[in-house]
Protein backbone atom coordinates (compact mmCIF):
# COMPACT_ATOMS: atom_id res chain seq x y z
CA UNK A 1 0.00 0.00 0.00
CA UNK A 2 1.29 3.54 -1.12
CA UNK A 3 1.51 6.57 1.52
CA UNK A 4 -2.12 7.84 2.36
CA UNK A 5 -3.55 10.69 3.56
CA UNK A 6 -6.22 11.25 6.07
CA UNK A 7 -8.10 13.78 8.16
CA UNK A 8 -8.42 13.65 11.70
CA UNK A 9 -10.14 16.13 14.22
CA UNK A 10 -9.55 16.39 18.44
CA UNK A 11 -12.84 17.32 19.07
CA UNK A 12 -14.08 19.83 21.47
CA UNK A 13 -13.93 17.09 24.65
CA UNK A 14 -11.03 16.08 24.08
CA UNK A 15 -9.34 19.94 23.59
CA UNK A 16 -10.98 21.07 26.86
CA UNK A 17 -10.07 18.41 28.86
CA UNK A 18 -6.41 18.89 27.24
CA UNK A 19 -5.85 15.76 25.67
CA UNK A 20 -4.53 16.84 22.77
CA UNK A 21 -0.73 15.82 23.35
CA UNK A 22 -2.19 12.49 24.86
CA UNK A 23 -4.09 11.55 21.51
CA UNK A 24 -1.24 13.13 18.97
CA UNK A 25 1.25 11.10 21.18
CA UNK A 26 -0.93 7.81 20.34
CA UNK A 27 -1.01 8.99 16.75
CA UNK A 28 2.79 9.52 16.48
CA UNK A 29 2.93 5.78 18.29
CA UNK A 30 1.04 4.09 15.28
CA UNK A 31 3.59 5.46 12.80
CA UNK A 32 1.46 8.44 11.51
CA UNK A 33 3.19 11.61 10.95
CA UNK A 34 1.53 15.43 11.30
CA UNK A 35 1.95 17.12 7.86
CA UNK A 36 -0.11 20.00 8.93
CA UNK A 37 -2.05 21.00 11.72
CA UNK A 38 -4.62 23.69 12.63
CA UNK A 39 -6.87 25.12 15.55
CA UNK A 40 -10.27 26.28 14.66
CA UNK A 41 -13.59 26.97 16.34
CA UNK A 42 -15.84 25.43 13.97
CA UNK A 43 -18.98 27.47 12.34
CA UNK A 44 -21.97 26.09 11.24
CA UNK A 45 -21.05 25.85 7.90
CA UNK A 46 -18.07 23.94 8.65
CA UNK A 47 -20.22 21.23 10.15
CA UNK A 48 -22.49 21.30 7.52
CA UNK A 49 -19.43 20.16 4.86
CA UNK A 50 -17.60 18.05 7.26
CA UNK A 51 -20.83 15.86 8.31
CA UNK A 52 -22.76 16.57 4.61
CA UNK A 53 -23.77 12.92 4.59
CA UNK A 54 -25.67 13.04 8.24
CA UNK A 55 -27.23 16.56 7.66
CA UNK A 56 -31.12 14.30 7.43
CA UNK A 57 -30.37 12.26 10.38
CA UNK A 58 -32.21 12.95 13.95
CA UNK A 59 -28.64 13.42 15.65
CA UNK A 60 -27.11 16.31 13.18
CA UNK A 61 -28.15 18.79 15.78
CA UNK A 62 -26.80 18.06 18.11
CA UNK A 63 -23.69 16.94 16.17
CA UNK A 64 -23.92 20.58 14.96
CA UNK A 65 -23.90 22.23 18.63
CA UNK A 66 -21.30 19.55 19.74
CA UNK A 67 -18.98 20.29 17.24
CA UNK A 68 -19.07 24.15 17.58
CA UNK A 69 -19.00 24.04 21.57
CA UNK A 70 -14.97 25.05 21.37
CA UNK A 71 -12.03 24.78 19.63
CA UNK A 72 -10.75 21.95 17.57
CA UNK A 73 -7.30 20.62 16.29
CA UNK A 74 -7.44 19.29 12.99
CA UNK A 75 -5.02 17.68 11.47
CA UNK A 76 -3.70 16.22 8.29
CA UNK A 77 -2.02 13.08 8.97
CA UNK A 78 1.06 10.81 6.78
CA UNK A 79 1.57 6.95 6.37
CA UNK A 80 1.06 3.57 4.87
CA UNK A 81 -2.83 3.09 4.93
CA UNK A 82 -3.38 5.91 6.75
CA UNK A 83 -7.32 6.01 6.50
CA UNK A 84 -7.83 2.59 8.51
CA UNK A 85 -4.34 3.11 10.80
CA UNK A 86 -6.33 5.81 12.08
CA UNK A 87 -9.66 4.45 12.29
CA UNK A 88 -8.28 1.26 14.08
CA UNK A 89 -6.80 3.37 17.06
CA UNK A 90 -9.89 5.67 17.44
CA UNK A 91 -12.09 2.79 18.44
CA UNK A 92 -16.07 2.16 17.98
CA UNK A 93 -17.62 6.02 17.36
CA UNK A 94 -20.29 4.99 20.96
CA UNK A 95 -17.23 5.56 23.52
CA UNK A 96 -18.36 2.48 25.79
CA UNK A 97 -18.53 0.14 23.05
CA UNK A 98 -14.46 1.57 21.80
CA UNK A 99 -11.82 -1.20 22.37
CA UNK A 100 -9.94 -1.02 25.19
CA UNK A 101 -7.07 1.11 24.59
CA UNK A 102 -8.61 2.89 21.98
CA UNK A 103 -8.58 6.69 22.27
CA UNK A 104 -12.27 6.39 22.25
CA UNK A 105 -11.80 4.38 25.09
CA UNK A 106 -9.05 6.43 26.87
CA UNK A 107 -10.08 9.92 26.06
CA UNK A 108 -14.05 9.86 25.59
CA UNK A 109 -16.72 9.89 28.06
CA UNK A 110 -18.71 6.53 28.41
CA UNK A 111 -21.15 7.73 30.35
CA UNK A 112 -23.28 10.40 27.39
CA UNK A 113 -25.08 12.97 28.63
CA UNK A 114 -28.91 12.61 26.90
CA UNK A 115 -29.25 13.14 23.36
CA UNK A 116 -25.68 13.82 22.61
CA UNK A 117 -22.34 11.67 21.79
CA UNK A 118 -19.07 13.14 22.59
CA UNK A 119 -16.40 11.05 21.20
CA UNK A 120 -13.24 12.66 21.27
CA UNK A 121 -11.99 12.22 17.71
CA UNK A 122 -12.73 12.16 14.00
CA UNK A 123 -11.34 10.34 11.33
CA UNK A 124 -11.48 10.26 7.62
CA UNK A 125 -13.66 7.27 6.58
CA UNK A 126 -11.92 6.26 3.19
CA UNK A 127 -9.60 8.27 1.17
CA UNK A 128 -11.85 9.60 -1.05
CA UNK A 129 -13.72 11.35 2.34
CA UNK A 130 -9.87 12.24 3.61
CA UNK A 131 -9.15 13.98 0.38
CA UNK A 132 -12.64 16.01 0.09
CA UNK A 133 -12.20 17.16 4.16
CA UNK A 134 -7.98 18.04 3.57
CA UNK A 135 -9.40 20.32 0.63
CA UNK A 136 -11.96 22.19 2.62
CA UNK A 137 -9.85 22.73 5.97
CA UNK A 138 -6.13 23.20 4.12
CA UNK A 139 -4.72 25.42 1.61
CA UNK A 140 -2.18 23.56 -0.27
CA UNK A 141 1.10 25.57 1.27
CA UNK A 142 -0.60 24.42 4.79
CA UNK A 143 0.64 21.17 3.79
CA UNK A 144 4.48 20.46 4.84
CA UNK A 145 5.79 17.34 3.00
CA UNK A 146 8.72 15.85 5.64
CA UNK A 147 11.44 16.46 4.32
CA UNK A 148 13.56 14.16 7.14
P1 LIG B 1 -17.30 7.98 13.17
O1 LIG B 1 -16.99 9.31 13.80
O2 LIG B 1 -16.94 6.82 14.05
O3 LIG B 1 -16.80 7.89 11.76
P2 LIG B 1 -19.92 8.47 11.99
O4 LIG B 1 -19.22 9.01 10.77
O5 LIG B 1 -20.97 7.44 11.81
O6 LIG B 1 -18.89 7.91 13.07
O7 LIG B 1 -20.57 9.67 12.74
C1 LIG B 1 -20.00 10.94 12.71
C2 LIG B 1 -20.26 11.61 14.02
O8 LIG B 1 -21.66 11.77 14.21
C3 LIG B 1 -19.80 10.79 15.21
N1 LIG B 1 -18.39 10.96 15.49
C4 LIG B 1 -20.67 11.31 16.31
O9 LIG B 1 -20.13 12.52 16.85
C5 LIG B 1 -21.99 11.60 15.57
N2 LIG B 1 -22.93 10.47 15.67
C6 LIG B 1 -22.90 9.34 14.96
N3 LIG B 1 -23.92 8.52 15.32
C7 LIG B 1 -24.59 9.19 16.27
C8 LIG B 1 -25.76 8.91 17.05
N4 LIG B 1 -26.44 7.77 16.92
N5 LIG B 1 -26.17 9.84 17.96
C9 LIG B 1 -25.52 11.01 18.10
N6 LIG B 1 -24.42 11.35 17.40
C10 LIG B 1 -23.96 10.45 16.50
Amino acid sequence: MALEKTLTIIKPDAVAANNIGNIVALIEAAGLRVIAAKMLHMSNKHTEVLYEEHKERPFYASLAGYMTSGPVLIMVLEGENAVSTLRNIMGATIPKDAEIGSIRNLYAEHEQKDGALENAIHGSDSSASAQREIDFFFKADEICPRTR
